[in-house]
């Protein structure tokens, strides 16, 4: 049977997450967009409410959400603001690899930690010179001894220097094919040799933490690798199946944000002796906006539905990260367009709000690779 309808617990997580991002997050955006100070304490007091690293199961101290119900909360968050909503969301997406692969004994040490104390954690694939050809990823972790030595160099990392611990992809062997030459790594953020690089200043989204790392050396013990030697590349793949979904609400909550700020100022603003909302050519630009988020909500709930039932969602994650994108993009950009030159002021929330949404269309798999995965499942699966 299909049910568009949320139970009680759903819908009182998304009024916990709404309640805190109307009160909360959202009066404190400007303030982290213009300083790019880290929400520290905005992340605390999520953290406090059940709101942060929502994945982890039960038996390790977390509440356990599946990617539906957890999305519910995404969207809530990013309405705020999509930056510290980032911040937040970098936990879970480093936790996705210890929840497909990781053994007891790890989980209870790094999923439990978080739980114990407002931690953050960080997902380490992309390099200086491959973001979107994870399988032209150069750095290396070798075996010395019962050790795993790790050297190379890390970019754009979200929560980089913030972190705790790190999950991080390495190759474990020169010539094997991406799906057996990687292997996947918990590194602890104050192992000798780490360095990280200064904060990032961005376009948008400028709560968030993005840097560099590199890794000189960097001992880790054979008790963190995660799964087994070679199934890196899957393990980090995986993790988006988890994730993708969760960047498709985010997504979502932006284009919402956008739309009801567009609304408002449409119902207010008056040119020519009337509202600029009954100019018909305003009013579809807002039922434009309004059709993309129902469309992209759809999407998301049917990827992280599928991902919670056990099934394979690979195709619809990609379906949703990639429309949800564009929706946040081209809602951000019309939000401008309906505000005209308040649009294109800081004094106003829609300006973040347009770079903050750009980057949907760029990280976790670029709206051009979320087509590639798209378009090779078509291939693979004619009939
Ligand atoms: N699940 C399991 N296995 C998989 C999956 C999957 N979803 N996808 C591929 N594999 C397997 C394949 O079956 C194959 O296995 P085998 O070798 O045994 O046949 C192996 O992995 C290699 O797969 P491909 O042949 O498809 O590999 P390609 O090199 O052709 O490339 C992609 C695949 C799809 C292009 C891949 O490299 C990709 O996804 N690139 C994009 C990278 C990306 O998304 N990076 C995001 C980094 S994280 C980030 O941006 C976080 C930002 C925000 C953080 C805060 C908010 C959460
Ligand atoms: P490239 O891969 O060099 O791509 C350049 C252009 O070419 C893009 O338009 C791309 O779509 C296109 N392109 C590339 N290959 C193909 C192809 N085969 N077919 C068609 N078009 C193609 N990474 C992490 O590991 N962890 C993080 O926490 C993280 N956070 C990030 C936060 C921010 C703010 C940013 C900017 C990035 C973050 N990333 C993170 C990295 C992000 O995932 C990559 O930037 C992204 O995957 C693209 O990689 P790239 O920048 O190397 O671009």
């Amino acid at each position: 049977s299909i049910n568009f309808s949320l139970n009680e617990v759903q819908r009182e997580f998304r009024e916990l997450a709404r309640n805190f991002s109307r009160e909360v997050i959202a009066p404190n955006a400007a303030h982290h967009d213009k300083t790019g100070e880290y929400p520290t304490e905005i992340i605390k007091k999520a953290w406090e409410l059940g709101l942060v690293n929502t994945h982890i199961p039960q038996e390790y101290g977390g509440v356990g959400l599946g990617v539906l119900d957890a999305s519910l909360v995404t969207e809530e968050l990013a309405w705020g603001c999509t930056g510290i909503q980032t911040a937040i969301e970098a936990n879970g997406l480093a936790e996705a690899p210890l929840i497909v692969a990781g053994n007891k004994e790890q989980n209870k040490k790094y999923l439990g930690r978080m739980t114990e104390e407002p931690l953050m954690a960080a997902y380490c694939v992309t390099e200086p010179g491959a973001g979107s050809d994870v399988a032209g990823l150069s750095t290396r972790a070798e075996k010395k001894g019962d050790k795993w030595v790790i050297n190379g160099q890390k970019m754009w990392i979200t929560n980089g220097g913030k972190a705790n611990w790190y999950f991080v992809l390495a190759r474990t062997d020169p010539n094997a094919r991406p799906g057996s030459a990687f292997t996947g790594f918990i590194v602890d953020a104050d192992t000798p040799g780490i360095t990280i690089g200064r904060k990032e200043i961005n376009m948008g989204q400028r709560a968030s933490d993005t840097r560099g790392i590199s890794f000189e050396n960097v001992v880790v013990p054979e008790e963190n690798l995660l799964g087994v030697v070679g199934k890196g590349f899957k393990i980090a793949m995986s993790a988006f199946d988890i994730t993708r979904p969760l960047i498709a609400a985010a997504a979502v909550g932006l284009a919402r944000r956008a739309l009801e700020e567009a609304t408002k100022y449409s119902l207010e603003r008056r040119t020519m002796g009337k509202p600029i909302f009954e100019h018909q050519s305003i009013a579809f630009i807002l039922a434009d906006m309004a059709i993309g988020i129902e469309s992209a909500r759809n999407t998301v709930w049917k990827a992280g539905w599928m991902h919670d039932q056990g099934e394979k969602n690979s195709f619809y994650a990609s379906i949703a990260k990639a429309l949800a994108s564009d929706v946040a993009v081209n809602s951000a950009n019309m939000a401008v367009q309906v505000f005209g030159g308040n649009g294109f002021n800081t004094e106003y929330p829609v300006e973040k709000l347009y770079r903050d949404s750009k980057i949907f269309q760029i990280y976790e798999g670029t709206s051009q690779i979320q087509r590639l995965i798209i378009s090779r499942y078509l291939a693979d699966n004619i009939s």
